[in-house]
């Protein structure tokens, strides 16, 4: 075969002891490729391996393949779209993009914005958007789900500008959302921009891992029968500097296992981030394909456009190959910025037989020639393979050029990033280096630019759309109510959470598995409920569930569970109901999120009941809540073992004081601390209510404990039904509990608890009654946040309203028949009580958990946090004789009788 003895005219191996054998079985490889094709070739080298490893051999581990394209030219479909018109339109969302936000940072505001990551990507979301991505439009198809890389917002904008859905004003106020005609929010905000934007991405690596669990949510969907989501795709879009960010890569292997072939990754690989290059040292793609391929996704690599492609392909000896893979990418980085010269010094130079090939190239040339996510057919061809369903997730890697065609504006500059205007000569060579009819008078203005209505390019734009299902992003959140169950209903689930004689106390975590329990089976709500646990289960006592509605399995369950003849044992199914996320915060997050979000992207209203040491959520992943918050997403977050006192023996990484603080920063979540089950399904049951019935957009965080405790039941009306006052105190945030009137009393107090606190709270009313002649009104506060929420709304309407009649807050008509100070217990910081210490009308003293925790019994951790029924005590005479209605010296007494040790370490430093 002579062809082939010129194909191979030099061995591949280094020092090759036998060069004639060596080119023997490259050919023999030819003869396979040219009559049977790659499949075959597989198959053979399979063999091949195989028999090796049999025989000893240790075969060379690589988890990358060479740096060249994933699909070779001749397995490339045609490009079904027309280039230039595409090219075009690409040009004029590239001008209106980069003119958006050069226009906004003109003003004295300088509201900032991105011009190059979108500069880098345009080609990516253009074919995805003319070819791929699936709007609504269809008969019970809600369209494609888009996580769209925070920064390339600009171009997203532009387009939708271009399609007539956003209007020229619009883009003026680009970062001046409350410009006159609206403005356009910084990134991706569906909180901010209800009607557009579906899922917040610009807190980098959580689009990535929110969209790996939107695949599987949309799997569960169609495998429980609740929606058929088989056709819909998830697109996420990612940055290669996002990559860094642990939640990013942190979920791929999940993707794998449960074959999600219904999402595709695409990341922007211009090489750079915000400083500088990803990996100047190293090949971020390589590492990328290596990554995911050992993680089990396909890898379709985008490195090289079409000019490369005769070069790639007249490679016979693999030398090209060698040297693509030998340079780094900040010296890649330097090619764009150092023109055709230099290119061909440094990349071809290093070899005279690279160098020779590269003759018949001109410097201009060498300059020009593209990498492959600039190449709409190369990026076609990997969305077209990406499409293709073969039981894996896909990842697009395509090499880009960070601010793509602005020059010396910031092509390939690491200053790029942080570019956001550009000067008029720039603007120029912009206007002139992508042919936008923009005049030489006007171009200095950045004037935005949309083709007539009557053009082809506009018609183009319509027609692919339309093809396509409508535009995208949209979100649609009108979605019809579900008909929940009420407290009044649920009588019989009601007495299961009371205790019924001694040896029968309860925690309200196991009032709350009962309570679920009833609730999955309820006939309107059952099955939209999602219960999420991080391998938590039995920790809360939840794995009567396992058999119940099963834990959800695409696969459904391959093996005999090793329980399986016990009542509980560990059922998997395809329809299963439960997601046992593994020990994974952020993933149950995300799964959170997509379920939370549903009734959005899918038109269902499903009701997330995620599970979890509440230690992990707040302040583990408090940016994915706040990603829900920003999403619109409603559902149940339950923190269990919570209390720092409360969960006793494990000590200080678990020991939960600060949750219910952090979660007043959450605006959508409304936070709660009962310390009864009836609290707890008063509150469920509104919290059903109010986001199933009422569509309101919020979160319901509730605290779960472990302590058994004795449970009442839930303080009877006059008609025998609950107590309407205690129902909606206990939803408002307080509700009176009991009152102890002592003997002789000479004073009165307002005592407060919460949680498990408020049996201690309860024990101090009786001892300052007995020994104090102290009468008081213990009150069950269930939620600092909500009264400080609306005690602080109904001051700022006084406040903005000071001539009209003042208006009371709840937190303040409860009060106002109450006499004495406020002393006031939980089991989290003292600041979570104080909240309310404005509005109190006679002081207020609050006692809480700040410190460390540590393990110990909950008593001793109750003494040294000083929440206990003494301390309570303390701080009540304390308090008094404060306020000078008491001799200091009966706290000093009281001190030593409670067999109190005033010289303990203050626990806030213990
Ligand atoms: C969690 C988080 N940390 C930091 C940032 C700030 N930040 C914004 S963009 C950026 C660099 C992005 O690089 P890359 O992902 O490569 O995107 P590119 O713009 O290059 O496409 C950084 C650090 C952020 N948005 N989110
Ligand atoms: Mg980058």
């Amino acid at each position: 075969m002579a062809s082939a003895d010129v194909k191979h005219s030099s061995s591949p191996i280094p020092n090759d002891v036998d060069p004639i054998e060596t080119n023997e079985w490259l050919e023999s490889l030819d003869y396979v490729l040219e009559s049977k094709g790659p499949e075959r070739a597989k198959e053979l080298l399979a063999a091949l391996e195989a028999a090796a490893v049999r025989n000893g051999v240790e075969l060379p581990f690589t988890a990358t393949t060479p740096y060249i394209n994933t699909i070779p030219r001749s397995d490339q479909p045609a490009y079904p779209g027309d280039r230039e018109l595409e090219r075009r339109i690409k040009s004029y969302v590239r001008w209106n993009a980069m003119a958006m936000v050069t226009r906004a940072n003109r003003d004295k505001a300088k509201p900032g914005g991105h011009i190059s990551t979108f500069a880098s990507s345009a080609t990516l979301y253009e074919v995805a958007l003319n070819h791929f991505i699936r709007g609504r439009g269809e008969d019970n198809f809600s369209g494609d789900q888009v996580y769209y890389q925070g920064h390339a917002a600009p171009g997203i904008y532009s387009r939708a500008f271009l399609e007539g859905r956003l209007t020229e004003q619009n883009l003026v106020n680009f970062r001046r959302e409350m410009g006159k005609g609206g403005g356009l929010s910084s990134y991706p905000h569906p909180w901010l921009m209800p009607g557009f934007w579906e899922f917040p991405t610009v807190s980098m690596g959580l689009a990535p891992i929110m969209a790996i669990y939107q695949a599987r949510f949309n799997e569960y969907l169609t495998d429980r029968g609740i929606k058929d989501c088989k056709d819909k795709r998830v697109w996420a879009f990612l940055g290669d500097g996002e990559c860094d960010e642990p939640e990013t890569l942190g979920a791929i292997t999940l993707a794998a296992r449960e074959c999600l072939d219904n999402l595709t990754f695409v990341i922007n690989c211009n090489l750079q981030r915000l400083d500088g290059p990803v990996r100047g040292n190293g090949k971020i793609i390589q590492e990328l394909e290596g990554t995911f391929r050992g993680a089990g996704w396909n890898v379709i690599k985008v490195v090289w456009g079409g000019d490369w492609d005769p070069l790639v392909e007249a490679d016979h000896n693999g030398l090209l190959a060698q040297r693509m893979m030998e340079v780094v990418d900040g010296e890649y980085q330097k090619y764009v910025v150092a023109g055709g010269q230099y290119i061909r010094e440094k990349f071809f130079g290093k070899y005279p037989e690279l160098l020779e090939r590269a003759k018949k190239l001109s410097d201009k040339k060498l300059e020009k020639m593209k990498r492959g996510g600039h190449d709409p057919e190369k990026v076609y061809a990997a969305y077209a393979k990406a499409c293709e369903r073969n039981g894996k997730p896909t990842v697009v890697i395509a090499k880009t050029i960070k601010g793509y065609g602005l020059g010396e504006a910031g092509e390939g500059r690491n200053i790029t990033h942080n570019n956001k205007e550009l000067n008029e000569k720039e603007l120029h060579e912009f206007r002139t280096r992508f042919g936008i009819p923009i005049s030489d008078e006007r171009v200095a203005e950045a004037p935005f630019y949309r083709p007539p209505e009557d053009s082809p390019e506009m018609k183009y734009l319509r027609e692919r759309r339309a093809a396509l299902g409508g535009p995208v992003p949209s979100r649609h959140a009108d979605v019809a109510p579900l008909e929940v169950p009420t407290l009044a209903e649920y009588g019989k689930t009601l007495e299961k959470l009371v205790s019924k004689g001694p040896g029968k106390e309860m925690s309200t975590t196991m009032g709350f598995v009962r309570l679920l329990t009833d609730l999955l089976r309820d006939k309107k709500i059952g099955k939209h409920i999602v219960p999420i646990v991080p391998d938590e289960s039995r920790t809360f006592g939840m794995e009567g569930l396992f058999r119940q509605v099963g834990i959800y399995a695409h696969m459904g369950q391959l093996y005999e569970p090793v329980d399986a003849d016990q009542i509980a044992y560990y059922k998997e199914a395809k329809d299963g109901q439960l997601l046992e996320e593994g020990i994974t915060e952020a993933g149950s997050m995300s799964s959170f999120n997509a379920a939370g979000t549903a009734y959005s992207s899918h038109g269902v209203q499903m009701i997330p009941m995620f599970i979890y040491y509440s230690m992990f959520g707040f302040q583990r992943i408090g940016d994915l809540i706040w990603a829900a918050a920003d999403m619109r997403a409603k559902g149940f977050l339950l923190g269990g073992t919570a209390g720092r006192t409360t969960l006793n023996g494990e000590g200080l990484q678990h020991q939960d004081g600060h949750s219910l603080v952090n979660a007043i920063a959450f605006p959508t979540v409304r936070a709660y601390d009962p310390a009864y089950s009836y609290e707890t399904a008063v509150i469920m049951f509104h919290g059903l209510h109010k986001m199933y019935v009422e569509n309101e957009t919020c979160i319901y965080y509730l605290m779960l404990e472990n302590e058994n405790v004795v449970m009442p039941e839930i303080p009877a009306g006059p008609d025998g039904a609950p107590d309407k006052a205690v129902v909606e105190g206990i939803i408002r945030g307080m509700y009176r509990l009991k009152s102890v009137e002592a003997n002789d009393a000479q004073q009165r107090v307002q005592l407060f608890g919460s949680g498990s606190i408020l049996h201690g709270v309860l024990d101090a009313q009786q001892i300052l009654a007995e020994k104090y002649a102290i009468s008081s009104d213990v009150w069950s506060v269930t939620s600092y946040n909500e009264l400080r929420r609306e005690a602080q709304e109904v001051e700022r309407w006084n406040m903005l309203n000071p001539t009209a009649p003042r208006k009371q807050s709840y937190f303040e008509q409860q009060l106002k028949d109450s006499e004495g100070p406020i002393i006031a217990a939980s089991d989290y910081l003292r600041c979570l009580s104080e909240q309310v210490a404005p509005w109190a009308p006679a002081g207020m003293f609050c006692l809480g958990t700040d410190g460390m925790g540590r393990s110990e019994s909950r008593e001793n951790l109750r003494r040294h946090f000083e929440v206990d029924a003494a301390s309570v005590v303390i701080a009540t005479l304390y308090k008094l004789s404060q306020d000078g209605k008491l001799d200091a010296k009966v706290v000093d007494q009281a001190i030593a009788d409670l067999g109190y040790d005033r010289e303990k370490k203050s626990p806030l430093y213990a």
